[in-house]
């Protein structure tokens, strides 16, 4: 990535900073007493800053059962970090600017287009995609590129689900995903920083394994605007870069499609992309990894898990040089 506030820290949340779920919600309701006017002193209104109401629209509850084969043991990263600590370019390149950003992407209507090599290509609005499958809560782990890493509760269904429903090709090898290409929206589409729509991609086999997700919420509500809202892709064995965000087309190709970051450097992110700690960033070691909320701002303590602690996807990789397919 640009790694321009990286590895400074200017932007890492302080611990200070980082607020519990239950803490900012409590926060939150008594901002929404205020200006009911339920708490006596009117004058406390005006302490009550516009912006707090900005930042807190009533969040859309989403229900799932808990899959307990996806059930990690691990701490969650807190609510506040998941979602003021993010990578979504089209909103801005600061860490800190899609939490702000972000309010202008319109996610209803929502449509995603699946086309390509299938035998029945069709347009889905999210209602439509929602009721494909049943959703499930699955806590992943997520380790961006850039050595952090955080715990996820993400709601969502295995991709495979709607890829069986499209009937692929027997051409199809790969599946490519297409973010949302619109300036009015994303702001940050103005910047040349990328190529243009987003895109990502995952081999076949790849986006066929059930632990491949198409999420639609997290922390048991729809996913907020800045992390993806209404349908992203969470891949949890891959750096967090192939885990597109905001995706409104699915192509199944013959040929491995172009993806963003490859294409911007393609000596730094190849298009496999899985985590491993034995492949080191051009720039930096893939040793270790910061765990957000947990380290410090500057230290790497954990450990990184080849394929980020998921083995079971390791025999799609049986004989390939993971080196020279980095
Ligand atoms: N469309 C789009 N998708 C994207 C990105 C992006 O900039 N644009 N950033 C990626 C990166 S680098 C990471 S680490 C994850 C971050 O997801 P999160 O903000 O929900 O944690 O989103 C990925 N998906
Ligand atoms: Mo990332």
């Amino acid at each position: 990535m640009l790694i321009k506030s990286h590895p400074s820290g200017k932007h890492l949340p302080l611990s200070s900073e980082i607020t519990p779920k239950e803490v900012f919600e409590s926060r939150r309701d008594f901002i929404r007493q205020l200006a009911v006017g339920t708490i006596a002193g009117g004058s406390l209104l005006e302490m009550a800053s516009r912006e707090a109401f900005a930042q807190t629209p009533a969040a859309q509850k989403l229900a799932a059962s808990l899959n307990p084969a996806y059930a990690l043991v691990e701490k969650k990263t807190a609510y506040k970090d998941a979602t003021t600590y993010n990578n979504f370019y089209e909103f801005g390149t600061d860490k800190a600017d899609p939490a702000v950003m972000a309010g202008s992407l319109k996610t209803r209507p929502w449509t995603v287009v699946i086309e390509g090599e299938v035998k029945k290509p069709v347009t889905l609005d999210l209602d439509s995609l929602l009721r494909l499958a049943p959703l499930e809560e699955r806590i992943y782990r997520l380790r961006c590129v850039e050595g952090w890493s955080m715990v996820i509760p993400w709601i969502g269904y295995s991709l495979s689900h709607l890829l069986k429903k499209v009937e692929p090709t027997g051409n199809a090898k790969y599946v490519e995903f297409i973010t949302l290409d619109d300036k009015k929206q994303m702001p940050g589409l103005r910047s040349p920083v990328l190529d243009w729509p987003y895109v990502e991609g995952l081999r076949m086999d790849e986006a066929m394994h059930p632990l491949a997700l198409l999420t639609f919420g997290m922390y048991g509500e729809i996913l907020p605007n800045q992390n993806g809202a209404p349908v992203r892709m969470s891949v949890p064995w891959k750096y967090g870069f192939k885990s597109a965000k905001s995706i409104v087309k699915i192509r199944l190709t013959k040929e491995q499609p172009r993806t963003a970051w490859n294409q911007s450097a393609p000596n730094e992110y190849g298009f496999y992309s899985n985590v491993n700690p034995q492949v080191d960033h051009p720039r930096w070691s893939q040793a270790t990894e910061r765990r957000i909320g947990e380290d410090g701002l500057f230290t790497r303590k954990r450990k990184t898990l080849m394929f980020n602690g998921y083995p079971e996807v390791a025999s799609m990789y049986a004989g390939m040089d993971l080196k020279k397919f980095f």
